[in-house]
């Protein structure tokens, strides 16, 4: 039997990587996209087919977070066997910009999911993507037992988000779980996240078109991981025996400092001659530093990254170097291509 997922947020960094590897494993896989002016679907494009040809298995469906009923129809329609709830504002800093759309979205968001499993009568398997924000204020190292200390809006939503799921666990007996994750990323990542905004500046300035990249807290520490590896971690979780909670991290911490230093020194630059300090790029209250212990996964479900923020750094600047010298030339991988065409002028000014 062909199971069938669906993925809210299939258009992010993290949804199109879980959506190749659905596809992988002979899913059907739905995805809720947002009605945009222009396309926003430059991560999935590559998986698309069209869905009139035989064999199509991947369908995307307008949807937004924030619209109820249109959820309830979507869940009751597509009957999934499993659900992915991904979509969220997923940026900390913005989060202070826009407090209540950030609640709507990543915390009432979720409600709405949940309500939507329940009130379409469907028996499915529900993932929330959890973040290791929730510990915020709490010292590493962090794992399922620690306490929560959320520091901004985003982890405050995402506080409410994960005591709902674990809520609907015990109140309907859904298979409901929360994937704690630390910090993850990859070529795909957004520009404005801090790992993507220095690799990206790296190659930029390796060509010349740039000569310095303004930055804030150099001093936070992070437990960076690989995406694709998370990915499949997410998986793991919902074809467990029982619903539980799981912390994926690579266990190992280092600075924004030290991910820059590794990513200049990757294509022989001295970070100190091109990074600037710009204080709209601090948040009203830090998360000092993030470091995960992954024990249960790694026990109970045999999930291991092989990929820390060492290397990350290297991988994305490799990566972002061979978008920038490709940029323009018609084979190369869509996904890099659209990223370098967003004019860094629109970009947001806290971001
Ligand atoms: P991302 O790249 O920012 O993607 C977010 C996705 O959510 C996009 O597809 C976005 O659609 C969609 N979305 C936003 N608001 C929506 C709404 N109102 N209705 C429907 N869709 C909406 O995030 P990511 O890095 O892939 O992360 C995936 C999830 O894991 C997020 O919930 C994030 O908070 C959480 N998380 C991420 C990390 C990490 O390190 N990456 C760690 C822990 C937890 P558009 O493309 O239209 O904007
Ligand atoms: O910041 C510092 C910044 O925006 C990392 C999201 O995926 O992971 C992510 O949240 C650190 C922070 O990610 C700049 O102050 C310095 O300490 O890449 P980031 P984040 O806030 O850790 C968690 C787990 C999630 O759940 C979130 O969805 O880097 N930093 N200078 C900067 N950060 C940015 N963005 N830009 C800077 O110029």
């Amino acid at each position: 039997m062909t199971k069938r997922a669906l993925i809210t947020g299939i258009t992010g960094q993290d949804g199109s990587y879980l959506a190749e590897l659905l596809l992988s494993k002979g899913y059907e896989v739905h995805g809720l996209i947002r009605r945009a002016s222009t396309f926003n679907t430059s991560r999935i494009d590559h998986l698309y087919v069209d869905p009139h040809l035989p064999g199509a298995k991947l369908f995307l469906h307008y949807g937004d977070l924030s619209d109820g009923a249109r959820l309830v129809t979507l869940l009751a329609g597509i009957d999934p066997d499993e659900v992915y709830n991904l979509a969220a504002q997923s940026h900390v800093r913005v989060s202070f910009d826009e407090p209540e759309h950030t609640a709507d979205t990543t915390g009432t968001g979720t409600i709405r999911m949940l309500e939507a499993v329940r009130l379409s009568g469907i028996k499915t398997r529900f993932y929330q993507a959890s973040s290791s924000e929730l510990y915020g204020a709490t010292p590493p190292p962090q794992n399922e037992d620690t306490p929560f200390y959320p520091r901004s809006p985003y982890a405050a939503a995402k506080l409410y988000s994960y005591w709902i799921t674990k809520n609907y666990r015990e109140a309907y007996d859904m298979f409901a779980v929360n994937g704690i994750l630390f910090n993850h990323e990859s070529p795909r990542r957004g520009e404005t996240f801090v790992t993507r905004k220095i690799t990206r500046a790296v190659a930029a300035i390796k060509a010349g078109v740039q000569d310095y990249v303004y930055m804030g807290n150099l001093d936070a520490v992070r437990d960076w991981g690989y995406a694709p590896e998370y990915v499949e971690g997410m998986w793991r979780m919902l074809q467990a025996d029982a619903p539980d909670d799981y912390v994926l991290a690579t266990g190992v911490g280092i600075t924004v400092r030290e991910f820059l230093e590794i990513a200049f020194d990757r294509v022989g630059l001295n970070w100190e001659d091109h990074v600037r300090f710009d204080e709209r790029y601090l948040r009203p209250t830090e998360v000092d530093a993030l470091i995960g212990d992954n024990t249960r996964a790694r026990t109970k479900l045999g999930w291991k990254p092989t990929v820390d923020g060492r290397e990350l750094a290297r991988l994305m600047v490799d990566a972002d170097v061979e978008a920038l010298e490709h940029a323009g030339r018609p084979w190369i991988d869509r996904v890099q291509l659209d990223s370098w065409r967003t004019p860094t002028a629109v970009a947001p000014v806290t971001a």
